[in-house]
């Protein structure tokens, strides 16, 4: 299916490019450095561009060390359901929490904090953890009359792929630009796989578009 040419319509998503995200940070997604020149030279070909940041207090109930358990492996049950632990990352506030400085995106329009309440996480840049909160980004896009997202960023399996399928679920066209987003791969609960098999078998279903970046700019 061709994609239609980049309009005033479109808007790019450049999900969580914060320190904590990239290596040597708290949560180091592997590879997530590399993709910095790529969203740079896209984010030239739109006309509006949002940044997201995940922003947590100290404390948080994503965060193994609240609950005295082991990041990535240790889950909760939290009152919305499990909840994967993590190192503690992206603090309000905190060097690791700033987005990279390599990110030259000078015209960027918005930036979203989320994850900011003490016992929700939020991995969607839509709708916070608990499946009903929503952080207003839907209303702020219709508002304007933005109806095709496309997703780039970290993480792949988290809050790009969590992001990506909320926006097809609330109506927006939802395209995920594969090689400038990185993954972190946790052991899927659900089956034998991993995160990154169940977020493109997710994707698949919701109809969420995976495209390259070369495929978008030729
Ligand atoms: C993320 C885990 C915890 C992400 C945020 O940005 O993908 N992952 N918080
Ligand atoms: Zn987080």
């Amino acid at each position: 299916m061709a994609l239609r040419p980049l309009n005033s319509t479109d808007a790019l998503l450049v999900i969580d490019m914060q320190l904590d995200f990239l290596p040597g940070g708290a949560l180091e997604v592997k590879g997530g450095d590399e993709i910095i020149p790529g969203i740079n030279a896209l984010a030239a070909h739109f006309d509006h561009v949002i940044l997201t940041q995940d922003w947590h207090p100290r404390g948080h109930i994503s965060f193994a060390s609240t609950h005295h358990k082991q990041p990535f492996t240790d889950t909760i049950q939290a009152p919305y359901g499990a909840q994967t632990l993590w190192p503690d990352h992206c603090i309000q506030g905190t060097r690791g929490a700033e987005l990279h400085p390599g990110l030259s995106i000078p015209h960027a329009e918005l930036i979203l904090r989320k994850g900011f309440r003490k016992n929700i996480d939020s991995y969607s840049a839509f709708t916070e953890n608990d499946g009903v909160t929503p952080t207003g980004l839907a209303g702020y896009l219709r508002e304007r009359g933005l109806t095709r997202l496309f997703f780039t960023g970290l993480a792949y399996d988290f809050c790009v792929g969590f992001s990506a399928l909320a926006a097809a679920s609330l109506g927006f066209e939802s395209i995920v630009i594969e090689d400038l987003s990185r993954a972190v791969n946790l052991p899927a609960s659900s089956d034998r796989t991993g995160t990154v098999d169940a977020t493109n078998r997710a994707f698949a279903a919701a109809g969420v578009q995976p495209i390259s970046s070369t495929a978008l700019l030729t």
